[in-house]
């Protein structure tokens, strides 16, 4: 075959391809994303930077159907309804938008993680179908335009498309807003020797009282603690990043932790207040500040939901594990590493 054709003849293939599969990894924020500039862009209000894991996969298949007049969604294995139903066919619509093709899609997605419980599932839910769906439908993204992408589906998803640790800038919010897309994504960020683990103890794998979407608009529209958390925000972040970069696993887990604390003083002070944290989870922070007097490094942070991340050395995590575990009886106690970005399944997924 002449050498002219060949890029067209792949261009064709990918085009009639039409079904990928994809799989995706959580990932834990060290510096939070709490509130939007554009709710309709997901533009965040600061940068936030978090670390990737190793375990809770989320594996994404897409279809095109050509015959269906719309699309079917499951999600371990049960027809998606309501929210989580209506935020992945716009999302959906946004693909077809971009890859110019109007065909309906048969999407089947399998979390390994609790979905809704504050571990982030949304994270590795758009992260794979991102990857999953341009595939699909034809579309050749590089990582930055696929973090753009995942972006739109759920914010932190912008971050799982890396492995590792990553930056997700905030991007600029003036201009057109073309230019403040195009302007926010992930990226991955450099770190010295760090041997990290989080440990992550699940204290309700139920679904939360009130979504992260609905509480962070509440905090930024109500909340007069907003402001100086998120100019605090952009301090920690280039404390982090000095921090990551000389592997000082002290110096990150004390900002990861203040961080996450200011956020959710920020949602205590929203009216009407939003309280993730439960008894069970200020148990689990005293059971880190003993492990902190016995000399071992161990610092928590906490999402949108009672559950709390423990960030330690590799070296120490089953100790650690070990003094979660006996804080929390009720609860189940995990340990994850960094762990991969988002990635096509090869042969389509099948
Ligand atoms: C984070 N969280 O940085 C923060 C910290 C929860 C607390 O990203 O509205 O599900 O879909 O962009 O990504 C949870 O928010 O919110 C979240 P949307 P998302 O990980």
């Amino acid at each position: 075959m002449p050498e002219q054709h060949t890029a067209p003849v792949r261009a064709q293939e990918r085009a009639g391809a039409a079904r990928a599969g994809a799989v995706a990894h959580p990932n834990i924020a060290l510096i939070k994303y709490w509130g939007k500039s554009d709710e309709r862009l997901v533009l965040p209000r600061t940068d936030s930077l978090s670390m990737t894991l190793d375990i809770f996969p989320t594996t994404t298949h897409v279809r095109l159907d050509a015959e269906a007049g719309h699309d079917t969604v499951t999600l371990n294995g049960a027809p998606a309804t309501g929210e989580a139903r209506r935020r992945i066919v716009a999302f959906l619509d946004l693909v077809r938008d971009m890859a110019k093709r109007p065909q309906r899609a048969v999407v089947d997605t399998e979390n390994t993680v609790p979905t809704g419980a504050g571990l982030a599932s949304s994270a590795s839910g758009f992260a794979a179908l991102a990857v999953a769906a341009a595939a699909a439908y034809g579309l050749d993204p590089d990582a930055t335009a696929l973090s753009r992408l995942a972006r739109r589906g759920s914010g932190s998803a912008s971050r799982s498309i890396f492995g590792g640790f990553a930056l997700w800038h905030a991007g600029r919010h003036t201009g057109t807003a073309a230019d403040a897309d195009l302007s926010s994504y992930a990226e991955p960020v450099p770190t010295a020797e760090l041997d990290p683990a989080l440990v992550i103890a699940v204290l309700n794998a139920g679904p939360k009282a009130v979504s992260s979407r609905t509480a962070m608009r509440r905090t930024v529209d109500t909340s007069p603690l907003y402001e100086s958390w998120a100019a605090s925000s952009r301090d920690d972040l280039a404390g982090m990043r000095v921090a990551l970069a000389h592997g000082d696993l002290e110096a990150v887990g004390e900002i990861a932790e203040r961080n996450a604390l200011g956020m959710h003083a920020t949602m205590l002070a929203a009216r009407p207040a939003v309280r993730y944290m439960s008894p069970a989870t200020l148990t689990v922070l005293d059971s880190v500040l003993q492990l902190r007097r016995d000399g071992i490094p161990a610092y928590a942070t906490m999402d949108a939901g009672p559950n709390v991340k423990v960030l330690c050395r590799r070296a120490d995590a089953d100790r650690v594990a070990g003094v979660v575990r006996g804080a929390a009886p009720g609860g189940s106690v995990h340990i994850a590493g960094p762990g991969r970005g988002a990635r096509l399944l090869p042969g389509g997924g099948r």
